[in-house]
């Protein structure tokens, strides 16, 4: 989707402070921080949200999950953190390509 600014950011068109990428997805900084990690994980497909998966994305969407304790780990929150996905206008949702938050404070 050529409007959709993830789709931007996992292309390169624009710039992202990214932390992890491989062929399916692409993980980067927030660029609005709700904690002192926050970070995005999209799948590189446009998606809009999970309100429109369909059952062809459930390996990507279970790939997602599964990569988030290394995501976390490799970014000082191995002892744990939060991921939430807003859904929707009614759900909070601002940007509309899927992503999933991961938020945490690192511990000493
Ligand atoms: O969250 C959308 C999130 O996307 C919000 O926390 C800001 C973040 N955002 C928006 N544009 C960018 C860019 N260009 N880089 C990094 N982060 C960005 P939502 O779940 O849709 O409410």
């Amino acid at each position: 989707m050529t409007d959709c600014i993830f789709c931007k950011i996992a292309s390169g068109a624009i710039p992202a402070d990214k932390v992890y990428e491989d062929d399916d997805v692409l993980a980067f900084r927030d660029i609005r921080p709700a904690a002192p990690v926050h970070l995005l994980l999209i799948p590189k497909k446009h998606i809009d949200s999970m309100l429109t998966t369909t059952k062809e994305d459930e390996a990507l969407l279970g790939k997602m999950l599964a990569l988030t304790p290394n995501l976390a780990r490799d970014n000082g929150l191995g002892a744990g953190y939060k991921t939430a996905i807003n859904t929707g206008l009614a759900g909070g949702q601002e940007v509309f390509h899927l992503h999933l938050h991961i938020l945490g404070t690192p511990q000493q």
